[in-house]
């Protein structure tokens, strides 16, 4: 007997039933998904025209799918569409709307033979459907189900008999972004970029035990009390002891001790070790050349690891989310391309500045989540709260300091840079309150984005004038 199919879903997705009429996705999706998350087209004509399976009412029908869809996703709600969507016509709009949310498109096929349609179809007199109809509806998902992935659909699922369609298992898992339930303490360390020297000094400070291998290398770091670091993002490049920091975040990453996000440098390395094409610029070069150094083993285990680095974290029952360029409230916890593109780069104007560095929307300006959101990748010469955000870079490779947070006590511990290893392209930017410059202006990565209006202006003012403002 085969084993059943096990259908894994991100418990936060839209999910296209996928089959001709008769090969049962309404029975499927009732025993599957609770009554409110099945929309099904047949229900919308009945509400539309009060006759399920009136042809006439379908634009209607599916113009009130598509809101119900929309309002669901928007809520966050796991929605599963029961419609034919054979046809890429069909699925191409719901494929947006997932897209429009932030929530990830899965298909759940059901490609049963076509004797078995026209059978059921026989055997239900009250449905009024042709067997041309069907056969057409057969062709059409034949040609689809090929082609689904290239669509946009981040998992199919295709069942491919009766027995299968009965057999199947449907379980829901977090997505891997959601770690609300791990509930720390913390400790939240920003852009290291090699700097060895003063992570293992910084993790000294913040209480940290070292452990090391067979050759004296540091491979883990443990605190006594349980505390973990998470690790910001933006580990290598530029600085001297990138090997060093990422045999210590490695382990502690294996070992429980410690969580990290990526960061655009970790992003640019994983396209380099993977053989594409990228500049050599802003550091990596030295990060190619010391990973030289460490062998092929390493460099493999170095890309693996950073392949699996996700985005960002939501953490602490959802009051802290973790994120390389932070994380406006809309897209925690969300899937998708520009989520992603947000967590690691930002959310640029598409301008550049003076320096020839990309402009970027100064989001934290704007932020007004529950969720405290730390984060790096802009080096400030001192951390400040804004909006209950908190940009922990402190450009220590720039002859900064390196900074953490302890969360959730907000205590601050930073270890100043033993000496400049990289000239930035641009002063540091100034601590925020009281000054006239915009202090997200500064980037460090060349990847150009799609631009968006510009409103850096606004903050074009100078020192103190914010405060003359507030005075009647
Ligand atoms: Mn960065």
């Amino acid at each position: 007997m085969p084993t059943a199919t096990q259908i894994d879903l991100p418990d936060l997705s839209l999910v296209l039933l996928i089959g001709a009429s008769s090969s049962g996705k309404s029975t499927f999706a009732a025993k599957h998904f609770g009554p409110f998350e099945v929309i099904s087209s047949d229900y919308c004509r009945g509400l539309v025209s009060n006759d399920t399976e009136n042809q006439r009412a379908t634009d209607e029908a599916f113009d009130l799918l598509r809101t119900i869809v929309g309002k669901r996703l928007a809520a966050g709600l796991l929605t599963v569409v029961d419609a034919t969507n054979v046809h890429a016509s069909a699925r191409q709009p719901l494929l947006a709307l997932a897209k429009a949310h932030d929530v990830l498109p899965v298909a759940i096929v059901l490609d049963l033979p076509s004797a078995v349609l026209f059978q059921r179809a026989h055997d239900r007199p009250d449905r009024r459907i042709s067997n041309y109809s069907i056969q057409t509806q057969y062709r059409q998902l034949r040609f689809a189900v090929k082609h689904l992935e290239q669509e946009g659909f981040r998992h199919v699922f295709v069942l491919t008999s009766p027995e299968q369609v009965e057999s199947a298992v449907i379980t829901r898992r977090r997505l891997y972004t959601d770690r609300r339930e791990d509930h720390g303490p913390f400790d939240v360390i920003g852009d290291i970029h090699g700097c060895w020297d003063e992570l293992s000094t910084l993790l000294t400070l913040l209480g940290y035990q070292f452990l090391h291998d067979d050759q004296g290398r540091t491979v883990d770091a443990v605190h006594p009390e349980g505390r973990r670091v998470v690790f910001l993002g933006d580990l290598v490049d530029r600085g001297p002891g990138v090997v060093s920091v990422l045999r210590l975040a490695m382990g502690m990453t294996a070992a429980g001790h410690a969580l990290t996000v990526m960061g655009n440098h970790e992003a640019k390395l994983v396209r380099a070790l993977q053989g594409r094409q990228v500049t050599l610029s802003h550091g990596l070069a030295e990060t190619m050349a010391q990973l030289a150094g460490e062998g092929p083993a390493f460099t493999q285990q170095v890309l693996d690891w950073c392949c699996d680095l996700r985005s960002h974290y939501l953490l602490d029952g959802g009051r802290l989310v973790v994120a390389h360029a932070g994380l406006k409230q809309a897209y925690q916890g969300r899937a998708s391309a520009r989520v992603r593109s947000f967590a690691l780069f930002g959310d640029t104007t598409g301008e550049s500045d003076e320096y020839g560095l990309p402009i970027r929307y100064p989001w934290a300006e704007d932020y007004r989540g529950p969720a405290m959101v730390l984060y790096g990748h802009t080096p400030v010469l001192q951390p400040e709260w804004l909006n209950n955000t908190l940009c922990l870079d402190t450009g220590c490779v720039f002859g900064g300091a390196l900074s953490a947070l302890r969360y959730r006590s907000k205590e601050i511990v930073s270890v100043p840079a033993r000496r400049v290893y990289a000239e930035p392209k641009r002063p540091l930017t100034p601590p925020y309150q009281g000054r006239g410059d915009a202090p997200h202006n500064q980037r460090d990565d060349d990847v150009q984005h799609t631009p968006g209006p510009g409103r850096t202006e606004q903050r074009a003012q100078p020192p103190g004038a914010e405060a003359e403002q507030r005075e009647p």
